[in-house]
């Protein structure tokens, strides 16, 4: 009886850190790091861009994560199943597609990231909590 007391005790101790281990590399790694809101493409502004960048040391399965204009809370992406390795970075693109930075387009034909009056930029993980959030 003892004997299994002790190991059930290991076993809630050992799923504990593992727990948090994984919570940590899923919240903190990934962040947004730039916004270039002023695109060179008259009126469309289509290569304005989102960068996001995994600064943790773990792949991160990006499936199921949101990016999203937060101030007229339009447009958002959800990502497909894609695997952000450790010191990489990806962009979402206003209409443009860049397969190097990842391929991914909010599809607008409009202009998404305002010039005048800043934007806010939100990222959250699959879970819906928010991981990163950007203003310029
Ligand atoms: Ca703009
Ligand atoms: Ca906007």
């Amino acid at each position: 009886m003892k004997g299994l007391v002790i190991v059930v005790t290991l076993a809630i101790f050992l799923v504990g850190l593992v727990l948090l281990g994984l919570s940590d590399t899923d919240i903190s790694a990934v962040k947004i790091t730039k916004i270039f809101y002023d695109g060179i493409e008259p009126r469309t502004e289509s290569d304005e861009y989102v960068e996001i960048k995994n600064l943790g040391s773990e792949p991160v399965d990006l499936e199921g994560w949101v990016i999203k204009d937060i101030s007229e809370g339009y447009p958002s992406l959800t990502f497909p199943a894609y695997i952000l390795q450790p010191g990489k970075s990806i962009r979402v693109y206003t209409n443009e597609i860049h397969p190097e930075y990842g391929g991914f387009s909010f599809g607008s034909g409009k202009a998404v990231w305002n010039n005048s009056s800043p934007d806010t930029a939100v990222l959250y993980n699959a879970q819906g909590q928010e991981v990163s959030r950007k203003s310029y």
